[in-house]
Order: C-alpha cells, then structure tokens, then sequence
C-alpha cells in the first residue's frame, strides 16, 4: 500500500492539506484528485504543492471510526459553550482550556493557522517542537466500505454536502484518539467559509459542533489534550503509524 499526500501554501502559509493510503494501482488517480484539491482551495491558489507517494512499511492497523455524535447549536457563543462543558467534563483543566481556545482564535502560528496540531499538556504547556508547524496527523485513511456507512449515516441527516470535511476529521480524530496519551482533541475549521468543528475523545467520540466560529474567520486549527506522554513516541505515532479506518463506529444525537 502507497501514502500519498498534499500540502499546499503561498508565501509559506498553509493553505491546505490531504491524504489517501491506497493499492499503487491508484496511486495516479489519488494524486490527481489531491492536486485538483489543492488548486481549488476557498483560501486561494497556492504557489507551492508537494505531492509525495511513499510505500507504506509498517503494518497497516485498521479500526473503527470514533462514533459520530450531532449536537445543535445556534451559534459559535453556544457552540464555543457546549465545547467548554465538554472539555470539562473530559478533565481538561480550565486554564488549559481557556489556553487552547485562545490560541486558536487568535491564530497560534504568529496570528495565522499552524499547518499541524497543537500538543498540550494538562498543565497548559505548548509541547509541539516547531510552533508554526505543529505535530500533523497523518497516513491515515478509511476504506471505501466505512466510506459508504458514513455517507449514508449523514445523508439521512441531511449533511452530505459536508461529506468530505466530515469524513477527514472524523479519520483523523480517530487517529489522534487512538494514539496512547491523547486525554481529547479540539478542533474547528480554518476555511473561513466553514464554521464547524468538534471535540473528539475515546469517551464521548466525535462530538460534532456546528458553530464554533463565525463565517469569514480564517483562525482555526486543532489542538491535541495529553497527559504522560514521551513526546517522540508520541509524534512519531501520529505522524508516521498507518491507519486504516474499516467500519464507521456509528451516529448518535
Ligand atoms: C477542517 O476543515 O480542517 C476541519 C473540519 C472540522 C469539522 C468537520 C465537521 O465535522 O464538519
Ligand atoms: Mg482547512
């Protein structure tokens, strides 16, 4: 199995990135698509692409998706309140809390998003190497069977124009929170067309938030909550170990 993955910038700010983990047989299609992505990004055309397709060598570990979790909220006040709560109620200090939404809305890499994650630990400590890249999760990926559960989970939902955003992070949220000493993620997008956003967790799964920003900001990104990690492992799990989702862990309101 191949990874092959984009990341697009101009001037050196991050624009967007994706992935797939597929047979070499696809490898020229995922590209394709991925550098179709990259030239229509809402956050405009980038003046760098890499493109890079490597042989997977470890094992692929293939898990279930972390279930998906609907709330309502009319707006990112009470979405930024239902994200507070649930931070509580998953241990996360408040000062670490209040920490992370900050940095996230003021744009943690010098006023712009990080291209990665913010790694904090619960003492509020900022623990990524590089601040302006952060930790990245990747070579990740869900088969096209748990694909086609999600897409109809949130069709019935009425949410299949958001099918893309939803599926990479719930994949990816899935991975963080298969990663040993991950306590829970917050994250909410940096297009400043889409307000969504979620708090993950092994406890509570993928708790989608709608508004957790209001439309036009471009300030978004994630934030990693760990507890007792050795932070080389910890990076090296995130970045390097393959996962493929294989069965979508089901939606619940
Ligand atoms: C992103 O755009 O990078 C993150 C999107 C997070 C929310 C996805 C969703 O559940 O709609
Ligand atoms: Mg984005």
């Amino acid at each position: 199995m191949f990874s092959v993955r984009m990341h697009a910038s101009r001037g050196g700010k991050h624009i967007s990135g994706a992935e797939r983990i597929i047979e070499d047989n696809g490898i020229q299609a995922a590209s394709q698509s991925l550098i179709d992505r990259a030239l229509s990004h809402e956050k405009g055309r980038p003046d760098f692409i890499n493109i890079s397709v490597e042989a997977l060598e470890k094992p692929i570990r293939h898990i279930t998706s972390l279930p998906l979790v609907l709330t309502h909220v009319r707006n990112a006040v009470e979405g930024k309140a239902l994200a507070r709560r649930l931070l509580l109620t998953l241990g996360i200090p408040l000062l670490c809390m209040e920490k992370a939404i900050s940095l996230l809305e003021n744009g943690a890499a010098g006023g712009e998003s990080m291209r990665g994650a913010i790694v904090m630990n619960m003492r509020g400590e900022r623990l990524e190497p590089d601040k302006y890249r952060g930790v990245r999760a990747s070579r990740m990926d869900i088969t096209e069977e748990a694909s086609m559960e999600l897409a109809c989970a949130i069709e019935r939902e009425g949410l299949s124009r958001y099918f893309t955003h939803i599926s990479e992070a719930l994949v990816l949220a899935t991975k963080v929170e298969s990663v040993e000493g991950t306590v829970a993620e917050l994250c909410w997008s940096d297009d400043p067309s889409y307000t969504a956003g979620y708090v993950a967790s092994k406890e509570l799964g993928y708790v989608r938030i709608p508004h957790l920003k209001r439309e036009g900001n471009c300030n978004g990104g994630r934030v990693f909550f760990v507890d007792g990690i050795d932070l080389n492992n910890y990076i090296h799990e995130m970045e390097k170990a393959p996962i493929l989702v294989n069965k979508f862990g089901g939606l619940r309101k």
